[in-house]
């Protein structure tokens, strides 16, 4: 099948991540036999990536509550009635001596969120020493600020930002029944300008706000058509918190989460697709079966931003009941990435061998 390269050139090299899915395509991948859809993105999880290790990242936030923006989700918007304390920008050392206690604990990747709708120019000297303190340590650093000025682009990149997080979180069409206080364009910019100053892009979602089969389907061609895949996708499931507006959301059907994670993998197949917030609610059967899906990514520690995570004790007893191993951090990866051959290989039991790539 002809495919087309990031450059726009016609391609029949099947390991060229297609960016030309149309609405109707993924439709029709969401929508087959649960059997087939999860075999076709196994199939193209074990092309890509070792399908037995977990890339780990940590979150933490860095400025807590009091957002001006009215996102329908977050506890942290000032919109809503939620209970959550606003608290200032934390300290730099403070963060970083969390970072330090991440690292040991096994993350690769450090995650800091703020709750702005953007940074204000008195934050960035912070914001700037918090990145470049985290590199220091080895390692990879990733902020979530909300929108940026090209100014704050360069100070980021210059600072040694690898990833930037910015969700598009879900269709254009249901965007503003979500959040009113900004448009789906205004993070489409924010992440196109971003990649422009040659940023690592992390975007993605949730799942079960309400929203249709078709939204979901919009949302991953929305991501899958940008002019480069994100490298990271991060697919939420909605942890529906007391005061906010989707506070009585019903949950969604488990098996729906699962295809939504499997139809990420098939049309991004070389990013990190990562199984995000709302672990802490889920058995270990349907994390398997996420990962199972080409869910390659998750966040370890305690809390999320203001919501409780399963932690490590739990996390490390799945990764055993599973055979699963935490990734090094891509950088390496990448190096090895070089010498590796094969990307299952039946006579290497251990896969150890196997491809594993960045996006
Ligand atoms: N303020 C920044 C922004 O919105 O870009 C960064 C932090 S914001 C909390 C990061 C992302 O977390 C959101 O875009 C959303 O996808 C996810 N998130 C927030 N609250 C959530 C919830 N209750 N359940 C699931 N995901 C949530
Ligand atoms: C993402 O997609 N999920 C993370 C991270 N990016 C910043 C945040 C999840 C937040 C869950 C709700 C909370 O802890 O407040
Ligand atoms: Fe603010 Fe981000 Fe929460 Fe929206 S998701 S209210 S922008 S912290």
């Amino acid at each position: 099948m002809l495919t087309r390269t990031p450059d726009n050139r016609q391609t029949n090299d099947a390991s060229v991540p297609r960016r030309d899915w149309t609405r109707g395509e993924a439709a029709a991948l969401y929508a087959l036999p649960f059997n087939d859809l999860l075999f076709r993105a196994q199939t193209v999880h074990r092309a890509n990536f070792d399908p037995n290790r977990v890339q780990k990242s940590q979150l933490l936030s860095i400025k807590t509550g009091g957002c001006a923006e009215d996102c329908g989700y977050c506890s942290q918007s000032a919109h809503h009635p939620s209970g959550l304390k606003a608290s200032k920008l934390m300290e730099v050392e403070r963060v970083l001596a969390a970072a330090k206690k991440a690292k040991d604990g096994g993350a690769t990747r450090y995650c800091m969120g703020a709750a702005w709708r953007e940074p204000k120019n008195r934050d960035m000297d912070a914001v700037v020493a918090m990145v470049e303190g985290v590199k220091a340590m080895g390692l990879e650093t990733c902020m979530t600020l909300g929108m940026l000025s090209d100014e704050d682009i360069a100070r980021l990149k210059t600072a040694g930002l690898d990833y930037y997080n910015h969700n598009i979180d879900t269709s254009e069409r249901y965007y503003s029944e979500i959040i009113s206080t900004r448009t789906f364009a205004d993070r489409l910019d924010t992440l196109e300008r971003v990649r422009t100053a040659g940023m690592k892009v992390c975007s993605g979602g949730i799942i079960g706000m309400g929203e249709t089969e078709n939204d979901r389907v919009d949302m991953l061609v929305t991501l899958a058509t940008l002019d480069q895949h994100p490298e990271s996708v991060p697919i939420n499931m909605l942890i529906a918190i007391p005061g906010t507006p989707l506070e009585n959301t019903p949950p969604i059907d488990p098996i729906d989460f699962v295809r939504t994670i499997a139809l990420a993998r098939i049309m991004m197949p070389r990013s990190f697709v990562r199984l995000s917030a709302g672990r802490t609610e889920m058995s270990d059967e349907l994390q398997a079966l996420c990962f199972f899906a080409g869910a390659n990514s998750i966040f370890v520690g305690d809390t999320l931003l203001t919501t409780d995570n399963p932690g490590e004790d739990k996390d490390e007893a799945l990764f055993r009941r599973l055979g699963i191993k935490g990734l090094e951090s891509e950088a390496n990866v990448a190096t090895r990435q070089t010498t590796a051959t094969r990307a299952c290989d039946v006579t290497d039991p251990t896969n150890e061998g196997a491809r594993v790539q960045t996006g």
